[in-house]
């Protein structure tokens, strides 16, 4: 977000500088991805200790002023927690590996020999690429679904599961209003670490098959019971946010149960193509399976794992791109649920495709045998001001280079344009704020050609998204918000959204 301490590198200090920036957003809470010490081999995502903050990015005192701030401007914070493996530097992992095989301490990982010719331990493979497994010097092999500096927890052992619940009263008792649970649903493997025995294309995304030897196991969910009863105990306001990449609606309700977590990352939004139909049958899909576990839907579009939306939705035509962007962000904040942004998202920041070789830190870039360029494109970090790199992000430069033509993205360069993408955030935003009812309730749909989408939420809006090539006349309502200008004759154009509120004809009667 903002580098306070000039080496380049966003920190605690920089947060808390823009809170009121994030205040006034409208944003009522923030999400800050892994702030642990860590060798950041995988962008924090390796955790060498859970209850301490890396020197990069201040001090535990420093999280603590930090949580107390954004309390007093009215923002909740919700930190990273990373359950299904440690950074091969923790304590626990060193003791492992001088322990040796057999050892208890190797209990707290999986390791397993590996088959007679040297091979490793089953074909389960790597997110990131290559065997999941990595041998260590007396022979056996460690499971790390991501990179091998990430070696998995085993989940099975009483004394894993006892040291999370005091790792979440660690950051309870410090304040913290929640959790994003980093791959909740990788934790549990089955006991047997069978092969999974197909050319498994989507690692992501698991295959609509059950009992997958490791994602999306029936069994994660008892521990994420065990942690609902916790925050409970430190009262209401403390929540969870899965992220869960699973493969059907069905199965990501499963995490948000009643006595489970909150809400869960909703990546069926995120993965959908601009498109009409698709788009209208995740919504229903969404909102229909958490309905019958009483959860609120989430939306999102971006986040530090995939290519930016105006990049996905632009194909080539940044323009197109952040033109579709300015529709979808209505569309998105007329549904009912959670919204999350990606930091820069309110800026139409693109992917950045063109970083040197030299400046990618992403492991996938290594492990991919140097051909996915990874994921450093989106964290490209914010410009906020002036008109030459690093824009205001801090006085040390910026740990991966800003494109020049970010002048004209700049935070300073939007507010004041009432035309910008900053401000169509902000309205949204406040206008979200102002009708809570839009948060919640019923979506119903209404008559419109293929390619548009109509529908009504809370009484007296009317949210029109035009995916289509050809403009779309719009019903006779006070258009309270558009994401790009109307045409002369009245009309929607493409790739543009409006909200509508009262049809003009009750508010202004006939005489
Ligand atoms: O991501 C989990 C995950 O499955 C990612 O690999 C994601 O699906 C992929 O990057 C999409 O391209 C989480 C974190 O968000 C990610 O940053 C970490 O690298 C990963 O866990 C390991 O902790």
């Amino acid at each position: 977000m903002a580098d306070g301490s000039g080496d380049g590198i966003g920190d605690l200090a920089g947060i808390r500088a823009r809170l009121p920036y994030l205040r006034d957003l409208g944003v009522d809470a923030v999400w800050i991805t892994p702030w642990y010490p860590s060798p950041m081999a995988d962008g924090g995502y390796d955790v060498a200790d859970y209850r301490d903050i890396d020197p990069l990015f201040g001090t535990l005192a420093d999280a603590e002023a930090l949580i107390a701030e954004a309390h007093e401007h009215g923002l909740r914070l919700i930190v990273d927690v990373v359950p299904n493996h440690t950074s091969t530097r923790h304590r626990w992992f060193r003791e492992a590996l001088a322990a040796g095989p057999g050892s208890p301490e190797r209990q707290r990982y999986i390791f397993r020999p590996g088959k007679g010719s040297g091979a490793p331990p089953n074909d389960w493979r790597s997110v990131f690429g290559g065997p999941a497994w990595t041998r260590v010097a007396d022979g056996e092999w460690y499971l790390h679904l991501f990179d091998a500096s990430q070696p998995d927890l085993n989940w099975d052992l009483p004394e894993v599961r006892a040291e999370f619940e005091d790792v979440l009263r660690f950051w309870l008792d410090r304040g913290v209003d929640g959790f994003r649970i980093d791959v909740a649903h990788g934790l549990v493997k089955h006991p047997g670490l069978p092969d999974l025995g197909v050319d498994h294309e989507d690692l992501v995304k698991p295959p609509d098959r059950t009992n997958h030897p490791h994602w999306d196991r029936d069994e994660v969910h008892e521990i994420y019971r065990s942690w609902r009863r916790i925050t409970e105990s430190y009262g209401e306001d403390r929540i969870f946010v899965a992220e869960a990449w699973v493969s059907r609606p069905e199965r990501l309700a499963n995490y948000v149960r009643p006595d489970e977590l909150h809400t869960a990352f909703n990546f069926d939004f995120l993965r959908c193509a601009w498109d009409a139909g698709a788009l209208r049958a995740v919504i229903d899909s969404s909102i229909g399976a958490l309905r019958e576990v009483g959860a609120p839907a989430t939306w999102v579009l971006s986040n530090h794992d995939v290519v930016r939306h105006v990049t996905r939705y632009g194909k080539g035509d940044p323009e197109l791109g952040r033109r579709r962007a300015r529709a979808a962000l209505l569309l998105m904040h007329a549904l009912p649920g959670s919204v999350y942004h990606y930091q820069g998202e309110e800026l139409g920041l693109e992917e950045v495709e063109d970083l040197p070789e030299e400046v990618l830190q992403d492991p996938t870039w290594e492990r991919s045998g140097h051909t996915k360029r990874g994921r450093d494109g989106c964290r490209v970090p914010l410009p906020w001001e002036g008109t030459e790199p690093p824009f205001g992000f801090g006085t040390g430069g910026s740990w991966l280079p800003q494109p020049a033509h970010w002048r004209d993205l700049t935070v300073a360069a939007q507010l004041d344009d009432e035309g910008s993408m900053l401000s169509l955030y902000r309205r949204a935003l406040h206008l979200r704020r102002e009708h809570p009812a839009l948060g919640d309730g019923e979506l119903s749909w209404l008559d419109s050609p293929e390619d548009v989408l109509l529908f009504r939420r809370e009484p007296g809006l009317v949210c029109a998204v035009n995916l289509g090539d050809t403009p779309v006349p719009l019903p006779p309502h006070e258009k309270v918000l558009l994401s790009s200008e109307p045409l002369p004759d009245g009309k929607l154009p493409s790739d543009a959204a409006v909200w509508l509120g009262q049809p003009l004809a009750h508010r202004h009667p006939r005489r």
